[in-house]
């Protein structure tokens, strides 16, 4: 049993927690890639404004959020982009709640869309059980604002959660835990100090949060628990529904859960990083998310020069995975449940590579180090006591090995022995054969003594 103690005393005045070291399981450290699913009433405008060259100034970041998902309040800045749009495409009497009766999700097929995310080389998937908004994607008792009661009128997540098991992958829920802009009153959030000014913290809401997650637990078990923005901990029964309870009482229910670090508490799971490069391997797993394009959310105007291509979707995996992270791509369906083309066409990219190249990516760790600093551009992962090098430019037709491989004998991904010279300096080199240099990357696995 998880045991989160309570220690008393005067160091601590009231009760305070006392968190375990950071667990993380190894079926998380081996899956590599999940998929993330931001779907919500967001789906429906699916807008948010294409950033100018340059980026936006501070001041203006939220009123011109780069993210989908954080329409609600955006169209709540009068005068933003998405407000301006807004009155103009749905009138100024539409709120943005409103839009619930406009999501109907008429082309959603659970198993269908799963089976794209697993065939994209998804190990686990993570859908919005409830983002900012306040919108319940599940049969939820604590509110009518939910997608079985309003909109589609079906329970979204028990659909994803079914078609998850059913085809073999892990289950989690992304749930904005502090943030819930359905029961909040407050202005809109326009700066980073407003974000943790205008949240609730009370004990009613407190107790609100706990018992959705608690819901979505007992229903569905989730392998990962991935909260948002803090957990909020306020009022006298923090003993009961407070994040050390609570997370108790999860890895009882679900001992091979794991979770992540958004919960304003020291203990965590595996770190998170969001639309950030790591320059180096971390020691403590941890995990890369962003959207194919600027958004999590679905963005209909972001074209081509907005999205991931395959190939850069490819090594940014490899990258991530060589430094000790797992990757969470998201995927932003639209209103009615499709996978907009230009993100499935860079999905199948990465779900054909990995088909090849799978071995040198799951259940890997990472080498000595990540890369070199001189030499032909790659990533390292190892198997054992096997090191895979993952050349990111195979045009250049080979590739140098470093001292620590020099004499052992490697194939490449497509099971050709690799031609090793040793050159007149003493360094030793790999043709790349011709049949992989046009991988987006080529992989040699260099195999134990
Ligand atoms: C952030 C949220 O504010 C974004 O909308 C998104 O859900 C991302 C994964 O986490 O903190």
């Amino acid at each position: 049993m998880m045991n989160f103690e309570t220690r008393t005393g005067p160091d601590f005045g009231s009760a305070a927690p006392v968190y375990p070291d950071a667990v993380v399981p190894d079926w998380y450290r081996d899956a590599k890639l999940g998929f993330f699913v931001h779907w919500g009433l967001y789906s429906v405008p699916a807008w948010a404004v294409a950033h100018p060259e340059g980026g936006v100034p501070t001041e203006d970041a939220y009123a011109w959020h780069q993210y989908a998902e954080w329409y609600g309040n955006t169209v709540r800045i009068e005068g933003s982009p998405s407000w301006r749009r807004h009155q103009e495409l749905y009138g100024p009497g539409r709120s943005y709640e409103d839009l619930a009766e406009l999501w109907d999700a008429s082309a959603f097929d659970a198993d269908a869309f799963v089976a794209e995310l697993v065939g994209a080389g998804a190990r686990y998937i993570v859908p919005t059980t409830k983002h900012h908004e306040g919108f319940c994607l599940w049969d939820t008792e604590t509110t009518t604002f939910n997608s079985a009661a309003r909109g589609p009128r079906r329970d979204l997540i028990a659909e994803f959660h079914d078609a998850t098991r059913r085809a073999g992958a892990r289950f989690g829920v992304y749930f904005s835990g502090a943030l819930d802009w359905h029961v909040g009153d407050h202005p809109p959030i326009e700066s980073d100090t407003d974000l943790f000014r205008h949240r609730r913290n009370d004990e009613a809401f407190a107790r609100y949060s706990a018992r959705q997650l608690e819901e979505l637990v007992a229903r569905f078990s989730p392998d990962v628990l991935w909260n948002d923005i803090d957990w909020p901990d306020g009022g006298k029964g923090a003993q009961e529904y407070g994040v050390a309870a609570l997370l108790s009482r999860y890895f009882d229910a679900v001992p091979g859960g794991v979770v992540n670090d958004r919960w304003g508490v020291p203990f965590h799971g595996f770190l998170t990083r969001e639309y950030t490069d790591v320059p180096d391997i971390l020691d403590v797993p941890w995990e890369s998310t962003r959207g194919l394009g600027f958004s999590f959310g679905y963005n209909q105007d972001e074209d081509e020069r907005h999205t991931l291509a395959g190939p850069d979707l490819i090594r940014l995996l490899v990258d991530v995975v060589s430094k000790n992270g797992n990757l969470l791509i998201n995927v932003g369906p639209d209103a009615q449940g499709r996978i907009p083309d230009l993100q499935r066409a860079t999905m199948r990219e990465l779900g054909a590579w990995l088909s090849s190249n799978g071995d040198a990516v799951y259940g890997t760790r990472p080498w000595i180090r990540a890369e070199e600093r001189v030499g032909a551009p790659r990533r390292y992962t190892t198997s054992g006591a096997a090191v895979h090098v993952h050349a990111f430019d195979p045009t250049v037709g080979e590739i140098d090995l470093p001292p620590e491989l020099a004499g052992r004998a490697a194939v490449w991904a497509d099971g050709q022995r690799a031609d090793i010279a040793e050159r007149a300096d003493g360094t030793t080199v790999a043709v790349i054969p011709a049949g992989l240099r046009a991988e987006p990357v080529a992989v040699l696995t260099v195999e134990s003594r």
